[in-house]
Formats: C-alpha cells, sequence, structure tokens
C-alpha cells in the first residue's frame, strides 16, 4: 500500500493577523492538493519560532523585525540577504518578502493628543500621569517596552500587558491613554488613533516573510511553490484591508483568506 503522504502543517501566532496569513498559506497549499492542518493561534513568537524548529509545525508567516531583534538577536543583521543565511544555517527556509511593514508603532486617541500636543514618542517624557497599556508580548520582546523606555527616558512605571484586541478597548474606553500598535491594524483608523512618530528611529522594518522547513521542497515541492507567490502581493493597504474585513467586518479569516487567494493569485 503506498503511504498517504503527510499532511502539511501550518502555524499562526494569537492575533488576527497571524490567522488571516495561516489560512492564506493553508489555501494555497490545498490548491496545490495538499491536506493541511493549520494549528490556528499557537501563541506568541517564541513558541511558534519552536515548533518550527522542532518539526511540529511546517510553515508560518513571520516578520524580518522579530527574527532580528527577538528570534536571532542580533540587530546587525538588517539585510534580508542575511537574515536568509542565518535562517539556513540553522535549518530553516525564508521567503522573499510579501510586501508589507506590521512594524510597531505607539499610539493614543487623536482627541486625547491634540489636547496634549503630543506628536511623537519622546513627548510622552513630559507626561508620566499618562496610563500605558501594552500588548503581552510587548512588554518582554528586547524590541519591546523595556528598551522603547531605555532608549526615550520614558518615566512611566506602571505598565499593564494586555491581550492586544482589549488594548483597543481600553483606549477607546478611556482606561488607558497609551497602547502599541501593529501598523496594519484597521483599529487605528476606526478607532480614530494617532500614531505618534518614532523620532529616535527605535523600530526596525517588519518586513513578513514565509519560514518554512526545507524538507518541504522535497517532501511537497508544489506546496512551496504556491506559498513563494505571495512574495510581493500584498503591501500594507492591502494587508490592513484583510484584518479589517476580520476583525471589524467579522468575516471569518478563512473565507478572507480564501477571497483574496481567488481575487489577487488566482487560486482558492
Ligand atoms: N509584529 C508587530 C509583532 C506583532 C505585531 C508584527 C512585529 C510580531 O508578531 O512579531
Amino acid at each position: 500500500l503506498a503511504e498517504e503522504p503527510r499532511a502539511v502543517r501550518i502555524g499562526s501566532k494569537s492575533f488576527t493577523e497571524s490567522v488571516v496569513l495561516g489560512e492564506l498559506l493553508s489555501t494555497l497549499g490545498r490548491h496545490a492538493g495538499a491536506t493541511i492542518d493549520h494549528r490556528s493561534e499557537l501563541g506568541g513568537t517564541q513558541v511558534l519560532w519552536q515548533a518550527l524548529q522542532q518539526g511540529d509545525i511546517d510553515a508560518y508567516v513571520e516578520y524580518s523585525g522579530t527574527l532580528t531583534e527577538e528570534i536571532l538577536a542580533d540587530p546587525k543583521l538588517a539585510r534580508l540577504e542575511r537574515i536568509a543565511e542565518q535562517l539556513a544555517s540553522q535549518g530553516i527556509a525564508m521567503s522573499k518578502p510579501l510586501g508589507f511593514n506590521n512594524t510597531y508603532a505607539i499610539g493614543m486617541k487623536q482627541t486625547q493628543a491634540e489636547k496634549r500636543n503630543i506628536t511623537k514618542i519622546s513627548d510622552l517624557r513630559e507626561h508620566p500621569e499618562l496610563q500605558i497599556g501594552f500588548s503581552d508580548e510587548f512588554v518582554d520582546r528586547k524590541d519591546g517596552w523595556r528598551g522603547l523606555k531605555a532608549k526615550y527616558k520614558l518615566p512611566h512605571t506602571k505598565t499593564r500587558g494586555l491581550d492586544h484586541a482589549l488594548a483597543y478597548r481600553g483606549v477607546w474606553g478611556g482606561s488607558i491613554d497609551v497602547i502599541d500598535l501593529y501598523a496594519t491594524d484597521p483599529e487605528i483608523i476606526s478607532y480614530e488613533l494617532r500614531v505618534l512618530e518614532d523620532d529616535l528611529a527605535y523600530f526596525p522594518l517588519y518586513e513578513a516573510v514565509i519560514l518554512y522547513r526545507p524538507e518541504l521542497e522535497v517532501s511537497h515541492p508544489a506546496v512551496v511553490e504556491q506559498f513563494l507567490r505571495l512574495e510581493g502581493t500584498m503591501d500594507n493597504a492591502t494587508m490592513t484591508s484583510l484584518n479589517k474585513s476580520a476583525r471589524i467586518d467579522h468575516i471569518p479569516e478563512d473565507v478572507v483568506a480564501a477571497q483574496f487567494a481567488h481575487d489577487h493569485i488566482d487560486a482558492s
């Protein structure tokens, strides 16, 4: 009896965009004829990276800045070619950028920012009274709160770790003044937030790339071929609008992904 080809396992982190991208990889993999197992919302960056290294998953979408700051912990690896080389030496393959930069940013309600005349992150220094609420991962990451506080010499001490979606509700409701944003979050527009200028250039680029185990090129070459069709197809406006469909219009992530694949890369 011929062995059934094994399922291709895709991972995603616990936030909407990552799930949409996981569904997109799943759609493309199925289009290539593979059986797909999407382990949705597995956890944060470290959980996904370890799952990929251990072979519990075959692929997921990561961000260049997250690779240099948090995973490889070598901020000097700014160029994508160098990141790819480092990953290759650890047995992981990386695609070219999908085309958008989902950087962290710091934001607050436009009305609040106007009232206090705050346009850039360094302006926060003069406002120790502001309530800060950061998403869980941002509180702990090397490219997160601690580094930001040090670089900008911010006086705030009481920071709360929150689920990212809850942080938005808090800032809208007024219980939190300042939060971390992801640049492709649709809430920035719908909740009328101001993105503060990163005037000391603290944040690196966070270009989305697909990470995958190179064995996939042997076991499922058609799947890899489909995955790589995503390279260069998604700019920030595109990703933001997919996130909006899921988060604001409540369309299920798999439907959002299938629609994009159908309309833009002729796969569904
Ligand atoms: N990011 C910003 C984070 C979350 C949002 C995309 C750089 C990450 O998952 O690495």
